[in-house]
C-alpha cells in the first residue's frame, strides 16, 4: 500500500515497483485505489499497460476501501503474487484522506505500508510523514524525485523521525528509475561531497594507451597534445545526482 500527499510520486512509484517484480517472476496486480481524481485511474492503466502489468479499476463513485477489497481478492483468484494499492493523497494532510487509508488499511492488511516521501517538499516533508505515521505506522519510506536538485535530507528525516527504513529511491519519471537505497550514496550527496567524485572519475596515470577515451568522455576532459596531463572542457566535480556513474 502506497500511501503520500498528492503529486508525491506513488503512482509513478506504483508502477516502478510492479515492474521490479515482474523482473523477479512476481506477477503483480496493480489497483487504481486514487478515485479522486478522475486521470489518476488513466494514468495508472497508461503506466500498466506500458510495463504490461495489469491494473485493477472500478468506475468513478466507486468506494476506494470496497476496491482495494475487490482488487485483493482479484489477485488471489488470478494467482498474482503481489498487489499495490496505488491510493488517494491530498495537496495536505486532511483527516478525510487519513480515514479513507485506514479504512483501506485495515479492509486489506497490507504487509508493507510505503510512504512516498518527495525530496522537493524541503522540510515539510518531515511533518508530513510524523503526520502519516500516526495514524498509519507504515512500515517503510520510498524517496521520490532524487533526479532533482534537492539534496534529500529533510526526506530521510522523515525516515528518521519515524523509525522506519528508508527502501527504494525513485530517480525519475521512467519506470525503469528506482533503485534499492543506499545510505553511502546518500550521506555523500547530503553533504556535497563532489570532490570525492572527481578523484575517482580522474585517470590513476596521467596518459593511458587503453583507458583515455572513456575517461574523455566520461569526465567532458581532453589530453594537451603538448603534455600527458590533462585538462577538462567541463568541471567534473559537480552536484552528484543520484544516477551518476560515481559509484
Ligand atoms: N523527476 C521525477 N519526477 C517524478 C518522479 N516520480 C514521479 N515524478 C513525477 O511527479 C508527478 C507526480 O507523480 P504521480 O506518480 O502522479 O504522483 P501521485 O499523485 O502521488 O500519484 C508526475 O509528473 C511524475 O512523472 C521522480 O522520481 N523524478
Ligand atoms: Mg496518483
Amino acid at each position: 500500500m502506497l500511501v503520500g500527499l498528492q503529486g508525491c510520486g506513488k503512482t509513478t512509484i506504483a508502477a516502478k515497483l510492479a515492474r521490479q517484480f515482474r523482473g523477479q517472476n512476481r506477477p503483480a496486480l496493480l489497483v487504481a485505489a486514487d478515485l479522486q481524481r478522475p486521470a489518476a485511474v488513466d494514468q495508472l492503466k497508461a503506466l500498466g499497460a506500458a510495463i504490461q502489468v495489469p491494473v485493477f479499476s472500478r468506475p468513478p463513485g466507486a468506494d476506494p476501501v470496497d476496491v482495494c477489497r475487490e482488487g485483493v481478492e482479484e489477485a488471489r483468484r488470478t494467482n498474482r503474487s503481489v498487489v499495490i494499492l496505488d491510493t488517494a493523497g491530498r495537496l495536505s494532510i486532511d483527516e478525510e484522506m487519513m480515514d479513507e487509508l485506514v479504512r483501506i488499511q485495515q479492509a486489506t492488511q497490507p504487509h508493507e505500508v510505503l510512504f512516498v516521501a518527495d525530496a522537493m517538499l524541503g522540510q515539510d516533508a518531515v511533518e508530513t510523514a510524523r503526520r502519516f505515521h500516526e495514524r498509519l505506522e507504515f512500515t517503510g519510506v520510498i524517496l521520490s524525485k532524487m533526479d532533482s536538485d534537492a539534496r534529500g535530507g529533510p526526506p530521510c528525516r522523515s525516515a528518521e523521525v519515524t523509525g522506519k527504513p528508508i527502501k527504494f529511491v525513485g530517480t525519475g519519471e521512467k519506470v525503469e528509475d528506482l533503485e534499492p537505497f543506499h545510505p553511502d550514496r546518500m550521506a555523500s550527496r547530503i553533504l556535497g561531497m563532489a570532490t570525492s567524485c572527481r578523484s575517482s572519475r580522474r585517470p590513476s596515470r596521467p596518459w593511458s594507451a587503453t583507458r583515455p577515451r572513456r575517461w574523455r568522455s566520461a569526465c567532458g576532459a581532453r589530453r594537451s597534445p603538448s603534455t600527458t596531463s590533462w585538462s577538462s572542457s567541463k568541471p567534473c566535480a559537480r552536484w552528484v545526482p543520484w544516477t551518476s556513474s560515481c559509484r
